[in-house]
């Protein structure tokens, strides 16, 4: 049911403003427009969340719990409001009331609580879970900075803060009633009573953890979930008893200690870095969301045997994993389980999603700091550690299997390891990632227990990417496709391949694209001050900075494309804007390197009078969900080009096909699902497949023979090392081409190996693009497949395979 009609928001609008900051509309400044229409949909929602928690209740419903670090929301405004259904009334009110939807709109910060796209997948999963009614809520941290803000000074990368809470607050509701109490530190005492043992943890430092709650609307009905952010804070406020002892610096010292756990988003996409302010986020967020759960359920059920029937953790990699021996320790220390029954029940209530087989990024733990941090925590640890290692010993007897296996070994923890043994399920997020999960990275814990290992191929929200940031496609699809039933299923979108041959729709979604271009061109333009021309190819590459993405590749093209130039001044007839948008991981040296070189390409076409309506490479700065939003709609080309076997993946692959752009991309991740839906005739694949990786690799790799025997190529490389006429050179990446570095082989990621190959896909691509009608027809078939990329059916999924909830 909708909530208002524009003459009653508009007054409920104008009551906020003069209750929150006693202001007339005339008076109110678009940030307190903005505030004012975020606590009235807030309010809505905070209604309609006692209904669906009430409801959820009486039906003694199984409730989905999803634990992430990470959740990439973006802004939250217009979601919330189409959502609602009251999203042409909000525009309306506003402008009756003398403001510029579009402008509140651009107010709101992005809450960028996450890197990439394990967060933003996260984000997408609550949309989807609160539309198809399950009960569900999401945990994580209540960070102060959000991922950096990026600025390029002089062609490099700059991190700014992120405080994006000064007014994405707006959404957020304190709880201090459900505050929970999180242990660090102090000693353990054991001692018998009743006949058994018990253990204490006596003196610890305790810090208090305040849940912080987002509402997440759902489409198309009433049910409202919740996004649950925890904040830490010191439990003993100061006080003057302390003060009169002299102990006021200890008690100030604690508060910013406790404080200090939330401040920060950790910005590392993929390596591990085994930092202990890290492992105090994981362990602050996961005691406090597990002591949530279990005092709930205990004061619905009264026992603790039934937790297992009513609840499901899913956790988001093994970020969370510290839940495993969390809820053992409930069970254990809380309710006076016994160990194998406490076992049986968290086995059977957490499942575990994999989402990357980077050695790098898998991550481990100094056992040291855990002993010293969480006493506990380190017990349990041990305990599960020596009765996986007895079962996976007894089954395979085989040393060699029993430290892949192990969880403790060589004063580590492995965390994924601990998940295996602890989960129920393990997810891979696409095909191929799933096969080299229970084929290479996980083999031997699959074969011991096969029924554990499924897959669930990531999917986006598609009302979001597609629906409410392109406008012009979504009347399109509602003519063609039956109106909005598209929004509730996803398949639907099939509808429009039946227009493949209807010219004068070929047309209309090639005038959309045109548009989008032009709009992108100029918010490029305002926000940059970049001229982007609307008559070239846009072709994009945006995702976080890493060598296995190889942007580094997509450069090479482009310098043989500019080297073609100089030699043929005609060679291009066809305009080509090649568009990057990257962060790197603050502390990746090669991943800046590789950004400041996108910049002095860019700094050097843009200065090359031959290269003038013909090529342009443009760094688009501090790439983030709300440029996602407009850069979408008005792409073309969608580069997916990682080392096939090592994107889990993808999203963004599945954003851009959505918005009708053709992928040029490897056999890897989602990429292989998209294929199949496509056929090769709908897409630019090239490259090794992911096993002919795996072939070369131990055949032994020798880049120099391609660099040698490939004129093209050599030439490309060796411009690294002349360098730019900013007089930056790259004899670092050519070192790292040729010969490897800092420990890595030489070119690690095969750039040589598919070079060729990608030049080829790219000149194919362009000759598509000369013939408009045949591209706007292979742009209709990817919009028209792109359904089953829906988050919806990643979530049905789950819900049927791994976490047995109902669902609409
Ligand atoms: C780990 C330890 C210490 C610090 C940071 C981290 C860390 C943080 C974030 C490790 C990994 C991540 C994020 C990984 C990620 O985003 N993976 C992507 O997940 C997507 C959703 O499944 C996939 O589509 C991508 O292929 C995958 O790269």
């Amino acid at each position: 049911m909708r909530p208002f009609t524009t003459e009653t928001l508009e007054k409920t609008l104008t009551e906020k403003l003069m209750l929150n900051f006693s202001k007339t509309p005339d008076e109110a400044t678009d940030q307190e427009m903005m505030k004012a229409c975020a606590l009235v949909l807030r309010d809505v929602m905070a209604i309609r969340g006692v209904e669906t928690r009430k409801k959820t209740n009486r039906e003694q419903r199984k409730r989905v719990h999803y634990l992430s670090m990470e959740f990439l929301m973006g802004r939250s405004l217009m979601k919330n409001a189409y959502n609602l259904d009251v999203l042409p009334q909000l525009k309306e009110a506003l402008s009756n009331l003398g403001f510029k939807a579009g402008d509140i709109f651009e107010m709101e910060p992005d809450a960028a609580l996450g890197n990439g796209g394990l967060g933003r997948l996260a984000a997408c999963y609550l949309d989807s879970m609160a539309t198809l009614d399950i009960p569900a809520t999401g945990y994580s941290i209540c960070y102060d900075l959000g991922l950096f803000k990026q600025k390029i000074v002089e062609g490099e990368q700059v991190e700014l803060p992120d405080h994006w809470k000064d007014l994405g607050m707006s959404w957020l509701v304190p709880k201090p009633e459900e505050a929970q109490e999180v242990r660090f530190g102090g000693t353990l005492r054991e001692f018998w009573d009743n006949g058994r043992l018990h253990t204490v943890n006596e003196n610890a430092t305790t810090v208090l953890a305040v849940p912080c709650d987002m509402k997440i609307p759902g489409f198309g009905t009433d049910h409202v979930n919740t996004l649950r952010l925890w904040e830490p804070r010191a439990t003993s406020p100061m006080d003057m008893s302390l003060f009169s002892r002299g102990e006021y610096l200890k008690a100030a010292e604690e508060e910013a200690m406790a404080e200090s756990i939330s401040k920060v988003l950790y910005p590392d996409d993929s390596h591990e870095e085994g930092k202990s302010l890290r492992l105090k986020q994981q362990y602050f967020f996961v005691s406090a969301t597990m002591q949530s759960i279990t005092t709930k359920h205990m004061a619905m059920y009264g026992t603790m045997k039934n937790f297992h029937e009513k609840n499901v953790i899913q956790i988001n990699d093994t970020h969370p994993a510290l839940v495993i021996p969390e809820l053992m320790r409930i069970l254990i220390d809380d309710t006076g389980m016994n160990w194998d029954d406490a076992w049986a029940i968290t086995t059977q209530s957490v499942a575990y999603t994999n989402h990357t087989v980077l050695a790098e990024a898998l991550e481990r733990w100094p056992q040291k700091l855990m002993e010293q941090r969480l006493p506990r925590i380190w017990q349990i640890i041990k305990e599960i550690s020596a009765r996986w290692q007895k079962k996976v010993d007894e089954y395979y007897h085989d040393p060699g299997k029993t430290q892949y296996m192990a969880i403790v070994w060589d004063g580590q923890v492995r965390m994924a390891n601990l998940c295996l043994a602890g989960s129920m399920a393990v997810n891979g997020v696409s095909a191929l990632h799933t096969d080299i999960l229970r084929n290479d990275v996980f083999r031997d814990a699959c074969q011991m227990e096969p029924w554990k290992f499924k897959n669930v191929t990531n999917g986006i929200d598609h009302r979001r990417w597609l629906s409410e940031i392109n406008p012009g496609l979504d009347s399109l699809i509602r003519d063609l496709a039956g109106g909005d039933e598209y929004l509730s299923d996803a398949m639907a979108l099939q509808k429009l391949d039946s227009y493949a041959g209807d010219k004068s729709v070929l047309d209309r979604l090639g005038e959309i694209k045109r548009q989008n271009k032009e709009a992108f061109a100029l918010h490029a333009k305002k926000t940059r001050g970049v001229i982007l021309d609307p008559n070239s190819i846009f072709d994009v590459q945006v995702k976080r900075l890493h060598e296995y993405k190889r942007q580094l590749l997509n450069v090479l093209h482009i310098i043989a494309l500019y080297q073609r130039l100089q030699d043929d001044p005609n060679a291009i007839t066809q305009p080509h804007t090649f568009l990057f948008g990257a962060k790197a991981a603050p502390g990746y040296v090669v991943a800046k390197r590789i950004i400041r070189l996108i910049n002095s390409l860019e700094d050097q076409i843009a200065h090359d009078p031959i290269c003038k309506d013909k090529l342009q490479v443009v760094f688009l700065e501090n790439y983030r969900v709300s440029l996602a939003e407009v850069l979408m709609p008005a792409s073309e080309v969608s580069q997916q080009i990682s080392t096939a076997g090592k994107e889990a993946s993808g999203t963004g692959n599945m954003k851009f096909m959505m918005n009708g752009a053709l992928t040029v991309g490897t056999l890897d991740g989602a990429n292989v699902e998209m294929n199949q839906v496509l056929g090769e005739e709908n897409m630019f694949l090239f490259g090794l497949h992911a096993d002919e990786v795996q072939q070369l690799k131990r055949e032994g790799y020798v880049p120099q023979r391609l660099y040698t025997q490939n004129e093209t190529l050599r030439r490309c490389v060796d411009a690294l090392r002349t360098g730019f006429r900013d007089g930056v050179t790259y004899e670092d990446l050519y070192q790292r081409l040729l010969f490897g570095s800092g420990g890595s082989a030489a070119d690690e990621y095969l750039l040589l190996a598919d070079f060729a190959s990608y030049c080829q896909a790219e000149q194919d691509m362009a000759a598509a693009y000369m013939d408009r009608e045949r591209w706007n027809r292979m742009s209709l078939h990817n919009i028209a497949r792109s359904g089953i990329f829906a988050a919806d059916r990643s979530v049905k999924e789950y819900a049927d395979n791994i976490w047995h909830v109902s669902h609409r």
